[in-house]
């Protein structure tokens, strides 16, 4: 044990300056976490010298961490103190009254050789022991292959605190302190020695520990207790077995597909072959502590290994999707097997016996390639997992996210979900994070990939605990594992397991490592396998035997090999999306009818009522309150039902049907235009209230949930999206500040909403709500970016589908719905009719924002009704309307009208208008109310009643955005069904093309709008652009 360093060159100039340094002031350099001297190194192993260093992290002060006694900064100080305690104990700090008492009590009693101990040499003893359990983990031999370069900090040299080889069997005075760990064991007096033998045992091992950035004492004290216990890791013969057993599965089905895939691509897990068996003994710890699902989310890395040895997927099935994944055969109705993915995103879920005879489910989400991008989406499965099963203290289930080292430092959406982690509507009470580090990012060394000392540092900003382990070690790697799992039983946060390993072969197995990592690639070759380790490791103690080894390696290969046999029949399943709750689903080949949406009256007046009246004492703000008047009187009078009331009875009346209804964002519980109030504010106690949590008798708080998230996109439509996806009954909204933001959330629109039921077979109802419109705010605050949601629509432009209402299936077929809708009655039936129907697809809806104030966006409440007769209702009954004809009553042909001007969105109502003060009668204006998947039947049924017009596309964006691109196709296609002209048949009113979104100037806003609402209702025939 080298418990003094073997200083050479810098080291020892730098540990000469510091002997002296430390002579005149033994707590220099704040007695902790800063490393005097020495340049931290942030890698485990390097092939070149680093020569430019970022700059270190300020360290925190030993004093912040935890004890207040060792605030003192100088030995002056401490004598000082100690002459003024001797002559008035009450004239020191209680801590330091405390020490002294300690002290000289106890250590005269103790030992009469103690006798020429000074305090300053118990304190520097102790500080000592501080820096151990602070900086300890920086000595930790981490890195199975020994590349690693950190310098020792000077902290953890005896030296440092003046001590000398010399004081080795020396007996110190170390009192008996009030913490968990050894030093609160009944032995205020020990050598030297005895002390670093059990600090080095504890600290630097296999296992680094990171905790004392917890500032929670209790933490920190069980954490200690666990980690300064003697013997930590004594298992059993048994355990031990297991653990064999289970590294043997890991490393035999990397080199089982090694040798049947030669050339296949699978991320092999070879290097970190322990996190197998980790994992399976850290989800046996949570099942026995009360786990009883787990949602899994991970990258490439060892995912297939993860599906055979941790998730039991079938490894036939594993073995025959290999072989280059069949198709499930056609074998009658619901077998819709979409666009597929490859092998190693696809998810799954199934339960599996545990250790100790329990059982756990376990779920592994699907994926994409954009690493990471699934952790927030893990997140929010956990949580819908959580509401559903009534785990109040979320000790039931969780969340287990696996990383790559060179991912979790670089990707923003880490720290995002992270962030998510505490907060009372997104918290799932800890996630598990294993870091998979093998030290290299495809071809990039850390030194190129983070700034930060370990990859796992961004962890730190959570107070989580963060345990760094040698993944040669089988049984360290369990251990963490372990107490990862106990972690999060016992304080319900998140917690980080980092296995530093190797990549034994390239990136991917057709890859060649050594253009770029020749000297680790050189290491790496005459390693042996964590196996390999272990098996000797057993053989040589003596705990296991040769024969009982073989026995199990037999074992697993035979299985291995029949289960490959087996794949050679394999017959896929029929889908395996439909868990429990999605029973009766329709896939987007089974028809679904479609529904009305209207309610009966009388709900609507109870809901209305209940969710406008406040409590007796409640003091609303004077504006709220009237607003609330307002809406009341809007209920009363059934007239004028503004936009923020047609969402509140679309939310209550699915409430009342049992729905679970969630809305989440930025804002969102007083709306970004002040326009939603779903919160309100006691002005003079600050109190709450939420009316739609009070509609019916004892209604679960959760029930109806409006949040404000915290300030990021990705993470929290992430989060949403996972969390649509557990259950089909729950209207899960993501509401946009504005529409513009989205794009932080672009990988949650390109890789999950728009594809991901095509790719997993997975669907979703979430609604996306994205303010969008021209109000002269300027490039950002205009444009929700209509065109991008458009371009990723997948209904064919040049073939109208089945559009008969008895056979319909076009919304089913298409991968989602994109609105603007333009009253708030049809926005009521937008959303309810996301949960009356037998399938989900994801709602892109491009929001209002003068519209919520806007005079005529105005709607009665018979139109949300489904009273026959009443506005709204038509031959089929009350529902959404995908088109909005004419408001002028016209007829089934209206020969004298010359222009039909198509639009959609807020622009329709300065074009009315426009018409009104024109008195145009000659000229019809359509809404088409939704975009995708386009109303064919809508839009024809507008050109025959027509028949003279000329066809106008009216919208307020850019010719380059907005919907034009998207309807210029499809509306040629209706109208040449109908022998109704060309391309050039088809005028543009709009925009010119343009770079940015809008203008920022205002003047020029108001202009642009004017010309282009004049344009439209202009007399002559409109020649743009053709
Ligand atoms: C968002 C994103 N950017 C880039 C890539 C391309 N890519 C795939 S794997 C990889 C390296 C990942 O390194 P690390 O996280 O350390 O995992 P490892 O492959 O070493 O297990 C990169 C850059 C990606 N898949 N996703
Ligand atoms: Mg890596």
């Amino acid at each position: 044990m080298g418990l003094f360093r073997a200083a050479s060159g810098l080291a020892r100039l730098a540990l000469r300056r510091n002997l002296a340094r430390a002579a005149a002031s033994p707590f220099a350099g704040g007695g902790g976490g800063a490393v005097p001297g020495a340049t931290p190194a942030r890698y485990f192993h390097s092939t070149r010298a680093r020569r430019f260093a970022a700059p270190a992290p300020r360290a925190v002060p030993l004093s912040r961490l935890t004890d207040s006694f060792l605030d003192g900064t100088s030995s002056v100080y401490l004598e000082e103190l100690q002459r003024a305690w001797e002559a008035d104990p009450n004239s020191v700090d209680e801590s330091w009254d405390n020490f002294f008492r300690n002290f000289v009590g106890q250590a005269a009693a103790t030992s009469p050789g103690l006798s020429g101990q000074t305090i300053q040499e118990s304190m520097r003893l102790l500080l000592l022991v501080r820096a151990y359990q602070v900086s300890g983990h920086m000595k930790a031999k981490l890195d199975p292959l020994g590349l690693e370069e950190r310098p020792v900090p000077d902290v953890l040299d005896p030296a440092f605190y003046g001590f000398s080889e010399a004081d080795l069997d020396r007996e110190f005075f170390l009192g008996v302190w009030r913490m968990a760990g050894f030093l609160s064991e009944n032995r205020p007096v020990q050598t030297m020695r005895s002390v670093l033998e059990r600090l080095e045992q504890a600290y630097c091992g296999t296992i680094g520990y990171e905790y004392m950035h917890i500032p929670d004492r209790d933490k920190c004290n069980w954490l200690r207790d666990k980690i300064e216990t003697v013997n930590p890791r004594e298992y059993t013969y048994d355990r031990r077995q297991v653990m064999l057993d289970r590294l043997i599965w890991s490393t035999q089905f990397e080199n089982f597909l090694a040798t049947k895939w030669t050339t296949a691509k699978r991320f092999g897990l070879e290097g970190a072959e322990t996190l197998i068996p980790g994992m399976k003994e850290m989800f046996d710890r949570a099942a026995d502590l009360g786990v009883e699902s787990i949602v899994i989310g991970m990258p490439h890395r060892g995912r297939l290994n993860v599906l055979g040895n941790v998730v039991r997927k079938p490894l036939r099935q594993i073995f025959s999707e290999f072989s280059g994944g069949t198709k499930p055969v056609n074998e009658g109705e619901g077998l819709y097997t979409g666009t597929g993915d490859v092998k190693y995103h696809l998810g799954t879920s199934y339960d599996r016996p545990t250790r100790s005879g329990k059982h756990i489910h376990l779920s592994l989400v699907a994926n994409p390639s954009h690493l990471e991008a699934v952790d927030p989406v893990v997140a929010g499965k956990t949580r819908a997992k959580q509401y559903y099963s009534n785990d109040r203290d979320r000790t039931k289930n969780l969340g287990v996210l696996l990383h790559g080292d060179g991912s979790f430092s670089g990707q923003g959406v880490v720290y995002e979900t992270l962030h998510l982690s505490a907060l009372e509507n997104y918290t799932t009470g800890g996630t598990i994070h294993i870091v998979v580090n093998n030290q290299v990012a495809f071809t990039t060394d850390p030194r190129s990939g983070r700034s930060s000392q370990y990859c796992t540092d961004v962890a730190k900003a959570l107070d989580a605990p963060i345990f760094h382990v040698n993944g040669d070690d089988l049984e360290a790697v369990v251990h963490v594992c372990e107490l990862a799992a106990e972690w999060r039983q016992t304080f319900h946060s998140d917690v980080v397991v980092d296995i530093v390993c190797y990549r034994r072969f390239g990136h991917n197995e057709i890859d060649e490592p050594s253009f770029t990592q020749p000297k680790m690639y050189k290491v790496i070759r005459s390693h042996p396998s964590a196996l390999e380790i272990y098996q000797n490791t057993l053989l040589e103690s003596g705990k296991i035997s040769k024969e009982e080894i073989d026995r199990l390696n037999k074992k697993v290969s035979t299985i291995l090999n029949e289960e490959f046999k087996n794949s050679k029949d394999y017959v896929p399943n029929k889908r395996d999306w439909l868990s429990a709750y999605w029973t009766g689903f329709k896939s987007p080949e089974q028809i679904s009818r479609i529904r009305n949406t209207g309610v009966k009256p009388e709900i609507l007046k109870r809901v209305g009522e209940a969710m406008t009246t406040l409590p007796e004492n409640f003091k609303p703000h004077r504006a709220v309150k009237k607003i609330f008047d307002q809406r009341r009187q809007m209920i009363e009078t059934g007239e004028g039902i503004d936009w923020a009331v047609g969402e509140a009875l679309a939310f209550a009346t699915l409430i009342v049907e049992g729905n679970h209804v969630r809305l989440s964002g930025q804002d969102v519980e007083r709306g970004t235009f002040s326009h939603r109030h779903s919160v309100i504010h006691d002005q003079e106690t600050g109190e709450r209230y939420c009316p739609l949590d009070n509609l019916v008798m004892n209604q679960d708080e959760e029930l109806f949930t409006v949040s404000n998230s915290s300030l990021s996109e990705f993470a929290v439509l992430g989060f949403e999206l996972g969390y649509s996806m557990e259950n089909p009954n729950s209207l899960v909204l993501w509401e946009a500040q504005f529409g513009d933001f989205a794009n932080g959330a672009q990988v949650i629109f390109d890789q999950f909403l728009s594809s991901g039921e095509s790719k997993w077979l997975r669907q979703t109802g979430l609604v996306v709500c994205l303010p969008h419109g021209y109000d002269g705010q300027g490039p950002e605050h205009s444009s929700a970016r209509l065109e991008r949601f458009l371009q990723m629509s997948d209904d064919n432009p040049y073939v109208i589908p089945e559009m008969d209402p008895t056979m319909r299936k076009q919304i089913q077929q298409c991968n989602w719905q994109v609105v603007n809708v333009t009253t708030p009655a049809n926005y009521f039936h937008v959303l309810r009719r996301q949960i009356h129907r037998d399938f989900r697809k994801p709602l892109i809806v491009m929001s209002p924002k003068n519209l919520l104030r806007h005079k005529d966006c105005k709607s009665n409440l018979s139109e949300f009704d489904d009273l026959a007769g009443h506005p709204g209702f038509d031959k089929q009954g009350t529902r959404f309307k995908r088109l909005i004809k004419d408001q002028n009553n016209h007829k089934d042909l209206e020969e004298g009208i010359n222009r039909l001007v198509l639009c959609s969105g807020k622009v329709y109502y300065e074009l009315d208008e426009e018409r009104r003060k024109l008195e145009r009668t000659d000229v019809a204006i359509c809404r088409v109310e939704q975009l995708c998947p386009f109303p064919y039947d809508l839009i024809q049924r507008e050109l025959k009643r027509y028949p003279n017009a000329e066809i106008v596309w009216c919208q307020e964006e850019p010719m380059n955005m907005g919907a034009y691109s998207y309807i210029n196709p499809r509306l040629l296609t209706a109208m040449k069904a109908l022998g109704r002209g060309s391309i050039e048949d088809i005028k543009y009113v709009g925009r010119a093309p343009s770079a940015a979104t809008a203008t920022g100037f205002y003047s020029v806003h108001v202009q642009e709008q004017t010309e282009l609402v004049q344009k439209a209702l202009q007399r002559d025939p409109i020649s743009h652009p053709f």
